[in-house]
């Protein structure tokens, strides 16, 4: 059985997560994890703080913060808060950790001997009122090619072409918004893309129906406009130093210009994926610290990246469009160019035994925008995370996020779209379901799972129902289909009220306690499975509801095989107890008060 290895896009430890940053990654790779598990996978869901490049630095100086302890803060609130949201995270590490600094130079070691890095004297932007370069990010102007004023020196948002700084229209200073800014000479390694550029190509044109066509189009059009060598160092002093390493000689025997390198670090997005593994390592150290044994053997984070340990495992990556090109281009040149070589003729050959594993999948997603505009912390627009807990439990959001996760097309979060279908599917279906069988079980059976009595027509209509909605729901996860998984998660708990409501036991008991009996026990049995299979979507409420039948929590997702029937879970003298109220409804007034407060209609009115 293979074995599942998830990654989600590293949040940055710069600024306040809202509801998108769930949406577009965290949350479904968090769904998909708690699925792999249930059904018996050994499984790893990685993800981690991205703590490098200048809006860290930004943030800190405006905290009044060193940035390495702005960043151990980040962390922390990152961590808390995601774990607050169910977040089932089997390590949350950090970009600047040791692991990852010694990964990130490893691997620009290796390429640099392969010909695969080179030092290029570039034009940085420097900006004389800031008394600094300015990376990328921090250069704003027109865009030279859609026309947008607030593009970045690094990716215009507008039309997600990758810039530089140089291309910018009438630049400036997005610190200081002085205009009065230079170019300066500045040396610097880049990263050969272009001499990936086929193999690339090849790589991901056979994944083409694989994995969403969102992903191909965005990675093939980057590999149609000509594949662009990239700048993966910056003038900044946090982040991983680039001269900390033992350089060997590149092809032409040459040895990079240390001492031109120096105060230099790595660009954030490419020590970033690279973070993957580094916090796969960090996971497997702080194991080995929890068991007392000291530094993890290498074997022990390298099975779950390195082949031939890795041959078992699929690695699936989730994030948001705007990340895809740098997830189908720049990494995997990165472990492309450690894992292979390629000679002046352009021939590729093996240059390891233990080669790296690239992404097996990747889920990328569009955008989830707030009355369509986009969440700003600056503009007071959207509910953010921490926020949304004071509201809400962590269910009622992750809930609304799934079902309406922007997998085909962007998604727009309204507070009374949000009332209606919270209100709807948890407190009207699931919630009131299982209120309804568990307190007529308590007032009516004693409070335990009823024997007696003999399935009938109906209970088998129920089970094979119930068998095909599992299978359909089974299906949508296994393929990463999270929409479609809670519209079929949704039919199964109706088929649920639906039996109860036709079944009717408080009328079959006034003339048949044994009819009574078989139609509790199916529905207890009912909702059983669906604290099984909703887990993965609502882990609190699933976890109250198993408690309140006395079932393991997390469960083992149920068997599929016709006759193995997913309704005889319950042994019949089960003590149960109703649980408390799982799901109050939103409140027309609590959803008029909250878009008063986070922005509502109004908000659209601004530009995305
Ligand atoms: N820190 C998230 C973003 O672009 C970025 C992802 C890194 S994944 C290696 O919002
Ligand atoms: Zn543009």
């Amino acid at each position: 059985m293979s074995r599942i290895l998830i990654t989600s896009a590293l949040p940055y430890a710069a600024g306040a997560k809202h509801l998108g940053n769930l949406a577009g990654s965290m949350l479904p790779a968090d769904v998909y994890a708690r699925f792999q598990r249930s059904r018996g996978r050994e499984t790893l869901y990685i993800c981690a703080a991205d703590e490098h490049g200048t809006p860290a630095e930004l943030a800190a100086a405006e905290a009044g913060l060193p940035v390495a302890d702005f960043c151990a803060q980040a962390h922390e609130k990152l961590y808390a808060t995601g774990r607050a949201f169910g977040m089932s995270w089997d390590h949350f590490g950090r970009s600047s950790s040791p692991q990852n600094h010694r990964l990130t130079q490893r691997f620009a070691q290796q390429l640099w001997e392969a010909g695969f890095i080179e030092e290029r004297v570039t034009q940085q932007v420097y900006s004389l009122a800031d008394k600094r370069f300015l990376p990328d990010r921090y250069v704003i102007g027109t865009c030279p090619h859609c026309g947008y004023e607030a593009a970045r020196g690094d990716q215009c948002e507008n039309c997600t072409r990758v810039l530089d700084p140089a291309d910018l229209l009438h630049p400036r200073s997005a610190l200081s918004g002085s205009t009065e800014i230079e170019i300066r000479d500045s040396k610097h390694l880049f990263l050969r893309q272009s001499a990936f550029a086929e193999r690339l190509r090849t790589w991901i044109e056979d994944k083409r129906g694989a994995w969403p066509h969102l992903v191909t189009s965005i990675a093939l059009k980057w590999l149609d406009e000509g594949l662009q060598d990239r700048g993966i160092t910056r003038d900044l002093e946090w982040g991983v130093p680039v001269n900390a390493m033992d350089w060997g000689p590149n092809p032409d025997g040459k040895l990079p210009d240390i001492a031109g390198l120096a105060g230099k670090v790595f660009y954030v997005w490419f020590d970033a994926p690279i973070e993957y593994i580094g916090a796969t390592w960090e996971w497997a150290d702080a194991r080995a610290a929890e068991a007392g044994t000291g530094p993890a053997p290498e074997a022990d984070w390298e099975r779950w990246w390195r082949m031939p340990a890795a041959a078992d495992v699929t690695y699936v990556e989730f994030m948001g469009k705007d990340n895809v090109p740098f997830h189908t281009v720049g990494f995997p040149c990165t472990l492309m160019g450690v894992n292979e070589r390629r000679d002046a003729e352009g021939r590729w050959s093996v240059a390891s035994n233990t080669p790296w594993k690239l992404v097996d999948n990747l889920k990328g997603f569009n955008w989830l925008d707030y009355y369509g505009g986009k969440f700003s912390t600056s503009k007071k627009r959207g509910v953010f995370m921490d926020q949304a807990l004071e509201l809400l439990p962590a269910d009622y959001w992750r809930w609304w996020i799934v079902a309406n996760t922007p997998e085909s097309s962007d998604a727009t979060f309204t507070w009374e779209q949000f009332r209606d279908q919270v209100n709807a599917d948890l407190a009207d279906v699931l919630g009131n379901f299982v209120n309804r069988i568990c307190k007529f079980a308590e007032s009516r059976f004693e409070g335990v799972v009823p024997e007696g009595g003999e399935p009938g027509e109906r209970e088998v209509q129920l089970e094979a129902d119930v068998l095909m909605k599992l299978r359909e729901l089974t299906g949508c996860l296994e393929d990463r289909e999270f929409r479609k998984s809670t519209t079929a998660l949704r039919q199964l708990w109706v088929l649920g009220n639906q039996y109860l409501t036709e079944a009717a036991p408080w009328t079959a008991i006034k003339t048949d306690r044994d009819r009574a009996a078989v139609v509790v026990r199916y529905g207890l049995n009912l909702a059983a499975l669906f604290a099984k299979v909703s887990e993965p979507f609502i882990p609190f409420a699933a976890e109250k509801i198993a408690v309140a039948l006395g079932e393991p929590f997390p469960g083992r997702w149920p068997s599929l095989e016709q006759g193995r029937g997913p309704l005889s879970a319950l042994p019949p003298g089960r003590p149960i107890a109703a649980p408390e109220v799982l799901f109050r409804k939103v409140e027309e007034v609590q959803a008029a008060e909250w878009r008063e407060r986070f922005g509502g209609s109004e908000a659209a009115a601004e530009p995305a």
